[in-house]
């Protein structure tokens, strides 16, 4: 069984002085999370509900799961990447009152699913997921466990895909809300987000420059636009790769070159895919990079870049760099990974995950669901749903008052005039 990081760390007291300074810095710059937590203090929501999580355990996250805390609830947590985690920030949560942290950097898969079967064993009635990790075990194995639980809310676009899936075969047994899918937190978060956090560890990791680089962009949805603006901005040449006929066109309109894989494999100096599938970087592309290329994945899972034909490739591997592995082709060029093809803003050792003030947009539309699931779960069957508007709203209205941004509202004449079909010229 798997024990709170607490029991497992050397230094306990010095990790958690240092995961709490890096939540309070978190904190000072997470305005709709510290007026959640207000209200949560005062009202007391989540009272008597026990709520699982599995999302990536730093600085960030912490405030999550301590303002839930906050409102109530007893809250474990766990992972949803064996790289992601701040062990510093891990034991920080795990002493706040009303919070269990799991999650420790660097688990192989077996502890890793013990982790999240730890969170399981405190019997969820919420579960909040980052890649649906928790949902599935709880389907898989603990389905005894459904009766009881309100619902749960989902943080990314590969969860909510997956979720969609699940429930068109009709095996979602309770309601899961599509965070990924709001304004709030896919036109934020999925692009400026992933653009900025991928870019800075990429850069960070290798200590080159951007400048004069021909960036290869692996799918042009949310994530990808953000990376391939940001690159672009940092004086790279950008190269789109794309399946679907509209998101080429648009990439192709935004200026940048649209390439097939095959021919963009011979140009980049660094590859970063956020496709959401598989397969995206293979072998007959490996063969055709230049010596010394980057390789860099964004999307959720490690499926995107196919290491294990790269290994097969290799006739050498050699840890270049802190997070950077090099396989070394029988030629003599090296094509160096990052990350072991893991999320690459949040995986590199020195990884810091999105910006500060993006996660706090997405975790408050997080910490609104819950509390939406608690207040009127009755009202969604099993599935997944779509945040109601006037929540997602309201974590804006939070947002712009505290940034001391003021807007208008319409008259009544006009709101009557946008609802009317009657109007003509
Ligand atoms: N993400 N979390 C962070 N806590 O620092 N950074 C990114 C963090 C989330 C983001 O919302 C995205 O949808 C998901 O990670 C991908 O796993």
């Amino acid at each position: 069984m798997t024990a709170p990081i607490s029991e497992r760390l050397e230094d306990v007291a010095q990790a958690r002085e240092s995961g709490r300074r890096k939540m309070d810095w978190a904190a000072q710059h997470m305005p709709i999370c510290d007026s959640l937590r207000e209200e949560f203090e005062a009202d007391q929501p989540f009272e008597g509900e026990r709520i699982g999580m599995a999302m990536h355990v730093e600085a960030k996250t912490a405030i999550l799961a301590e303002i839930l805390a906050a409102g109530g609830a007893e809250v474990a947590i766990t992972g949803c990447n064996p790289l992601s985690t701040h062990d510093d920030v891990s034991a920080a949560l795990d002493a706040v009152e009303g919070v269990t942290s799991y999650a420790e950097r660097g688990v192989d898969d077996e502890a890793y699913y013990a982790a999240i079967e730890a969170v399981i064993g405190h019997e969820p009635t919420i579960t909040v997921d980052d890649g649906m990790d928790l949902v599935a075990a709880i389907h898989e194995e603990y389905p005894e466990l459904i009766d009881s639980i309100v619902g749960g809310a989902e943080e990314t676009t590969t969860g909510v895909h997956r979720l969609r899936a699940m429930d068109e075969d009709g095996q979602l047994d309770y309601p899961v809300f599509a965070v990924n899918d709001t304004p709030m937190k896919r036109l934020f978060d999925n692009v400026h987000g992933t653009g900025e956090s991928s870019l800075a560890s990429i850069a960070m990791t290798t200590n080159l420059s951007w400048a004069g680089k021909t960036v290869v962009v692996a799918g042009y949805g949310h994530c990808g636009k953000g990376v391939a603006k940001k690159a672009s901005g940092q004086n790279a040449d950008v190269v789109v790769t794309e399946v679907e006929p509209r998101r080429a066109l648009e990439a192709h309109m935004e200026g940048y070159d649209v390439l097939p894989m095959a021919d963009a494999a011979k140009e980049g100096d660094v590859f970063i895919t956020t496709t959401g599938n598989r397969d995206v970087i293979v072998e007959e592309h490996f063969e055709a990079m230049q010596d010394g290329v980057l390789l860099a994945n964004a999307g959720h899972f490690d499926v995107e870049v196919d290491l294990d034909a790269l290994s097969d490739l290799a006739v050498d591997r050699y840890e270049a760099r802190d997070g950077v592995e090099a396989y070394e082709m029988a030629d003599g060029r090296r094509l160096n990974v990052l990350a072991e093809g893991r999320l690459v803003n949040l995986a590199t050792p020195i990884a810091l995950g999105h910006p500060v003030e993006v996660m706090d947009q997405s975790f408050g539309v997080q910490a609104v669901c819950v509390r939406e699931m608690v207040e009127n779960g009755e009202a969604y069957g099993p599935g997944v749903h779509d945040v109601p508007d006037r929540l997602d709203k309201e974590v804006a209205e939070i947002k712009l008052e505290a940034e001391g941004v003021e807007f208008d509202a319409l008259t009544e004449t006009q709101a009557e005039y946008m609802d009317s079909w009657q109007h003509g010229t």
